[in-house]
């Protein structure tokens, strides 16, 4: 592979935007390296800027699901995009969207929306604490939930790539309110709310967390979660930015038969646009404005443009919800081709999955929490990182991220992929 445009390009960026990217994760600090810069993009296929091809593990981090350019998003945004992109006034096809992401979500009767994953999350929060009249909320270790200041307490994905838990700027006065849980420990979590009884609105997780590697929630704790917090009157939050409409069309809530209080989204639902929202029951989302007291706004939040790449994205889904059982059966074939690599190569690695998410750990004991998931051997996985891109194949460029597959790959390219495996090893 050749980089040397990737690199004119990385140098020239650095000059006016901090560290070259706008997102942290996207400048290869935790795996050594300069970033490569993305041309364009077709179906499973990233170009970059020196012509290199790469079949794409992240999807841009979730929204993807049919792969790059997908003929009937980008034709309903060239569309609308012709008729104005955001007028700051309300459209019809805000409804729209709203009407079928609450019919193919359960437990949700109104959604807002919003332009980020964050936006959705920091927002549940103000409602759950508006609702409640409760100050505290518990998050769990090795989770992400956007980097609004309650959540950079010990956040996952870029955060604890960096090594830095806490991140200077969030004030104690703001920490004291968010209390650390680990995730998978029901017991260390009764404890924490006996501890702290009458004075939490919430819990927050990513149901199925995707932000320490993947890593799938016990029976145990998913369903002793959702008991504590209706027996203490607490709110449950699922953070949804991942999960929802990927893994299927009522997301974790469908696939885990749980039912969170609020609900929060992003990446899918956005279609590739600046999307997020929240949602929940009409008696919660009651009490935000103009209905209710607790505020929350936003220019471009509904704006058109980026309704009209969800509403075509989710209208594909709800039209073609094979889109599921086949991404599950390409990440379980990616599954088994990995580990009969590293198996016949003495590797020792945890590989967890869950629908189209998945995660090596170059590891020996399993995977179920934060602090597992940080004793994965970080060269290791620096030389497999570095190993698939020169091999054309981009995997997310931090061990603490899951691969999102788009059902554009194709049996080829995982085989393809399963041999890059097979000669860096
Ligand atoms: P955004 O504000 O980045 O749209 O969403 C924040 C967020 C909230 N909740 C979950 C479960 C998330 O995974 C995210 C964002 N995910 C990261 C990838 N792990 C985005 C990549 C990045 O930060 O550049």
């Amino acid at each position: 592979m050749r980089y040397q445009r990737s690199s004119a390009l990385f140098a020239e960026a650095k000059k006016y935007i901090p560290g070259g990217v706008n997102s942290p994760v996207r400048a290869f600090k935790a795996v050594g390296g300069e970033p490569i810069f993305i041309k364009e993009a077709k179906g499973a296929y990233l170009y970059d800027a020196d012509d290199n091809q790469y079949i794409d593990y992240i999807s841009s981090w979730g929204p993807l699901l049919f792969g790059h350019a997908h003929e009937p998003v980008i034709k309903a945004v060239i569309e609308k995009a012709k008729k104005g992109t955001s007028f700051g006034i309300p459209t019809e096809i805000e409804t729209e969207l709203a009407k079928l992401a609450t019919t193919m979500v359960p437990n949700i009767d109104k959604i807002r929306f919003v332009n980020s994953g964050t936006e959705a999350c920091m927002s549940a929060v103000r409602l759950a604490r508006g609702y409640t009249g409760k100050d505290k909320i518990i998050k769990f270790a090795g989770c992400y939930h956007g980097h609004s200041d309650a959540f950079l307490i010990q956040a996952g994905s870029g955060a604890v790539t960096f090594g830095s838990p806490n991140s200077p700027g969030v004030t104690q006065g703001t920490a004291k309110d968010t209390l650390l849980a680990e995730y998978n420990d029901l017991e260390g979590l009764k404890a924490l709310v006996k501890a702290n009884q009458g004075e939490l609105a919430a819990i927050i997780l990513e149901p199925i967390a995707g932000n320490m590697g993947c890593i799938i929630p016990s029976d145990e704790f998913i369903h002793g979660l959702r008991e504590l917090c209706t027996q203490e009157g607490i709110l449950l939050l699922f953070d949804e930015v991942m999960t929802g409409f990927r893994l299927a069309k009522g997301g974790a809530q469908e696939v885990l038969g749980v039912d969170a209080d609020i609900v929060m989204f992003g990446k899918v639902i956005g279609g590739g646009l600046p999307v997020g929202a929240f949602a929940a029951r009409s008696e919660i989302m009651a009490h935000l404005a103009p209905d209710g007291p607790v505020y929350q706004a936003g220019t471009l939040s509904g704006n058109p443009l980026a309704m009209s790449a969800g509403l075509a994205m989710l209208t594909e889904i709800d039209q073609h919800p094979e889109v599921f059982e086949s991404l599950a059966q390409k990440t379980a074939h990616l599954h088994k081709g990995i580990a009969d690599v590293l198996n016949a190569k003495g590797i020792p690695h945890q590989i967890n999955r869950f629908g189209s998410m998945i995660s090596v750990h170059f590891c020996e004991e399993a995977v179920i929490d934060f602090t597992s998931s940080a004793k994965g051997n970080n060269d290791t996985f620096k030389h497999y990182f570095h190993g698939m891109l020169d091999q054309g194949i981009y995997l997310p460029p931090s061990a603490f991220e899951s691969y999102f597959l788009n059902d554009a790959i194709s049996d080829a390219d995982l085989d393809r992929t399963i041999e890059a495996v097979k000669s860096i090893f």
